[in-house]
């Protein structure tokens, strides 16, 4: 019984403003205390008020009692929607036995400016300071009055550079917006709902202005590189109850000046000096007759697209443990916890006095900030003291990776309660959960869910600390499906894959690094930095990989639609750049980071360029394009044939002989049947002749575990998973890693500290085996006959020192679970837990099964069962 509509989202998103997706689409999740429950049809209204709701009125759309058991991705079908229309829709759904839900409750969105001619306002921004090199941050604003009751007033605003907006004193919005993008090609647009914060009579708004991406210092590129300083453009359209509409726009009537924030970087840190403090500055009534007059841009020749990446906040504020005074007298906190975001510190003392916090991931063996690996970036703050009181201070627009903090020139004794850090990341929701028996595992799947949400920042970084901080795409594919399951990733990657087509050459070549910030632009790859590329194997793919990622985990058809095209283009690039459909040696970066064993560009290439071939087929074949389907499987087939012939003798040996050239011909369908056990046996010899330790780069990694799990080997993959010598996960674990490192070996007990050229502590790469613990040792894993877990397939593979795994996935349909306990005397015991409307096959390890304490068939060990809870019992011995 009970049969409930709940968690009703639009786009995703509950309730979200600005869209500018004219057929934006609904989801909505069931819930009902029944086995087996599952919808039979759905209606939906859309109206323009709550009211026609309330009568159950869908002026604009009523779909009418459509049998479907959809319940997500539901494409809106009704009137053309507005510019800054307010849209209400609600939701009910018959359950199989017929019996109707309640209406859901309603939920909204609102559509942005749909056309450029809307966006009245000009950008505006500050003249630079001769001769410095990092600029003061702009304070613009604007007063303006209110008369009359208001319906609804709307901020649309952006900026080139960052922004953050004030009305009337408060601050509105989230960090680093308008995110990064390619600004010479787009940038994305913030909308907000300022009702509540107009007053009748006088009112003020204004923003502070950073250089972020735009002509800030971005990762080792530089600064300026799309421009040379900051500009704002925003519009409020007020719409009074009387029906009187006015719009205040940024012009030339606004004023500019700059304050406290000497300057702020995202690479070089913030110099804030409070004494230049423009004390109501965001409030009415304040006296700007000293400010001066903004300087207007001509205009903006990119797109201005409605935010389709998750806005990026504070989630989290962590206390250090510890603090202790060095010998210089400065004072160095321990967070912890390696972190990404900034500090924040409350001091008292007197005006003029300079406080710097500086910040590390780790400490030299003399105890001081290592330092080095930063490059040329500055993880510090200098702030300047006003000296009226107790003082508290966070940065605007840096960042920083740390888990260790110095306080240097603190007036008086700081203690746990001086600063806190504050954690920051693009706010995606937590989808996964997953706890062993095993503590060390526990640590591991913690690195990996922080260096996940520390590096997610806009776009997948692939280090918070150093000049880098970039898209790196390579590193996003291989970890999309771990990040999929630990995070709603869902308009993080689709953002991301906007991203890659942004920069995606004329020749079909998708980049290593999106936004490419200029890269490609300046030929960097061939001058400066020779060995760069914009066609990567391994780094380009994941223009495939991404969006059939989305497509398994949100069942994204849309994705897939919207960039195909582009998919064509980077096979075919592929197809063309290659010999013999042999992919050349040239410009990879190999399996980057593997240790002592270098995996040939060749080989790997060819793999890769199989891989992009095999998804493009499934793809074509998710889209009905069966002629497509055909000619890129033929593809894949021929790619296969002439890697074998190139690559792979009769014993099964492959070229190179490296752990990731068995493990990529294993997973992307490179080896006959006879060649697959071969090459698993060669696979696990070189694995035992290391010592039972893994060689693998970013590449291979992620593939190892489940090429050894899914060809019988799951006993290696365990103790590869637990391993503790160098090289391993959980050598760094066990040497105190909270996050993943870039390299195995950053830090070894025999040669300490890798090269500071290259050495950050916090890299998700190596954390791709988060996919293998969620996939295959939990066992949740999408069906992809059944896109978007509307079909899972739970199959737990028990093993190594691992006695209990529970897991949970909350999908699209609502949270799957996945609990198993294994005794020493072989007693296995599995829970799953299916969400309603949703079904699995279930795999079950061992004999004697019995399900709800009823014994199974003789022989059956797989089940077809739809939503519930269940138990499952069976003998691994
Ligand atoms: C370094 C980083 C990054 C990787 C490139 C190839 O900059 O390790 O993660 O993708 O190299």
């Amino acid at each position: 019984m009970g049969w409930r509509v709940i968690d009703g989202r639009t786009e995703y998103m509950v309730n979200p403003l600005g869209l500018d997706e004219r057929t934006p689409r609904f989801f909505w999740k069931l819930q009902s205390n029944d086995r087996d429950a599952s919808q039979s049809a759905y209606r939906i209204l859309v109206a323009s008020s709550p009211e026609a709701l309330g009568r159950d009125e869908g002026e604009l759309w009523d779909s009418g009692k459509v049998a479907s058991d959809r319940t997500a991705h539901v494409a809106y079908e009704g009137k053309p929607l507005q510019s800054e229309g307010k849209y209400y829709w609600k939701v009910r759904s018959w359950n199989r036995g017929g019996i109707a839900s309640d209406w859901s409750e309603i939920n909204y969105w609102t559509m942005g400016l749909l056309s450029r001619e809307e966006w009245k306002g000009a950008w505006i921004g500050r003249k630079a300071e001769p001769n410095v090199e990092l600029q003061p941050s702009p304070y613009v604003r604007k007063e303006f009055r209110v008369e009359g009751d208001i319906r609804r007033a709307t901020v649309y605003a952006t900026a080139l550079g960052l922004y953050e907006l004030r009305v009337n004193g408060r601050t509105i919005g989230d960090k680093f917006a308008p995110g990064f993008t390619d600004y010479d090609k787009r940038v994305q647009t913030q909308t907000f709902d300022v009702t509540p914060w107009l007053t009748e009579g006088d009112n003020a708004i204004g923003a502070v202005l950073g250089d972020g991406w735009y002509s800030g210092t971005v990762g080792f590129l530089g600064n300026h590189v799309y421009g040379e300083r900051p500009f704002f453009l925003l519009q409020m359209n007020i719409e009074y109850a009387d029906g009187r509409r006015e719009s205040v726009a940024t012009d030339g009537s606004w004023r500019t000046a700059k304050g406290p924030i000497v300057y702020s970087d995202m690479i070089k840190g913030e110099t804030y000096d409070a004494r230049l403090e423009l004390t109501g500055w965001d409030r009415p009534g304040y006296d700007d007759s000293g400010w001066e007059r903004p300087d207007v841009r001509a205009g903006y020749n990119g797109l201005l697209t409605a935010t389709i990446e998750p806005p990026i906040r504070v989630t989290q504020t962590l206390k250090p443990l510890s603090v202790h005074k060095t010998e210089q007298g400065t004072y160095i906190y321990d967070m912890g916890q390696n972190m990404v975001g900034w500090t924040e510190l409350k001091v008292r003392g007197a005006r003029g006095t300079k406080v710097t916090i500086s910040h590390a991931e780790m400490l030299n063996p003399d105890g001081s900030l290592y330092l080095d690996n930063l490059r040329v970036a500055v993880q510090q703050e200098h702030y300047i003291l006003k000296g009226e009181g107790e003082e508290r201070y966070e940065p605007s627009f840096t960042f920083h990776g740390f888990r260790y903090v110095e306080l240097i020139g603190y007036p008086g004794e700081p203690n746990l309660d001086t600063i806190a850090g504050k954690v920051v990341h693009s706010d995606t929701r937590p989808t996964g959960s997953l706890r062993t028996s095993d503590p060390m595992v526990n640590q591991l799947i913690s690195n990996i869910a922080w260096g996940q949400q520390g590096n997610f920042l806009s776009v997948p970084t692939d280090c918070p600390q150093r000049d880098e901080r970039l898209g790196w795409t390579g590193d996003a594919q291989i970890f999309a499906r771990t990040a999929s399951y630990n995070m709603d990733v869902s308009r993080f990657f689709a953002k991301f894959m906007q991203d890659m087509i942004d920069c995606q050459q004329p020749s079909g070549a998708f980049t290593d690094v999106a936004p490419d910030a200029g890269w490609i632009r300046h030929k960097m790859w061939n001058t400066r930095l020779n060995w760069f590329a914009p066609d990567n194997a391994g780094w380009g793919d994941a223009g495939v990989v991404i969006p059939w990622t989305l497509y398994l985990m949100y069942g994204d058809k849309r994705i897939l639609e919207t960039h195909y095209e582009a998919m064509v283009r980077w096979v075919e690039y592929l197809r063309t750049n290659s010999t013999g459909l042999i992919r050349p040696d040239y410009a990879n970066y190999g399996d980057w980071l593997s240790i002592e064993a270098d995996t040939p560009n060749e080989v790997l290439a060819t793999a890769y360029f199989a891989y992009s071939a095999k998804l493009l087929s499934r793809i074509a074949g998710a889209l009905g394009k069966t002629d497509d389907e055909e000619t890129y499987s033929r593809l894949h087939g021929d790619i296969a044939d002439a890697f074998r012939r190139a690559f792979v003798s009769e014993d099964g040996r492959i070229h190179g002989g490296t752990q990731t050239v068995y493990v990529l011909a294993l997973q992307f369908g490179l080896l006959t049947e006879p060649l697959r056990e071969l090459a698993i046996r060669h696979l696990a010899e070189d694995i035992a002749s290391r010592g039972g330790r893994l060689s693998t780069g970013f590449l291979g990694v992620g593939y190892l575990l489940p090429a050894l799990t899914d060809n019988g080997r799951t006993d290696v993959a365990y103790g590869l998973l637990t391993q503790e010598e160098f090289p391993s996960w959980m050598y760094s674990i066990k040497h105190g890693a909270t996050t993943i490192w870039e390299r195995w070996d950053g830090w070894t007990e025999h040669n300490g500290f890798q090269t500071p050229s290259m050495n950050s502590f916090n890299h998700y790469s190596l954390g791709s085996v988060g996919e293998w613990m969620y996939r295959y040792m939990a066992g949740i894993e999408a069906d992809p006959k059944a896109p978007g877990f509307r079909r899972a397939i739970i199959q737990p593979r028990p093993g190594g020192r691992i006695a209990s795994v529970d897991a949970s996935y909350e999908s699209l349909y609502g949270t799957y679970k996945s609990s198993w306990t294994l005794d020493a005397d072989g007693a296995f015991k599995l829970r799953v837990l299916i969400p309603a409307n949703a079904a699995a096959t279930i795999h079950v390890p061992g004999n004697r099964i019995s399900i709800d304490g009823q014994p199974a068939a003789e022989g059956t060990s797989s089940f077809e069962l739809g939503s519930g809870s269940y138990t499952f019992e069976s003998r691994l011995q």
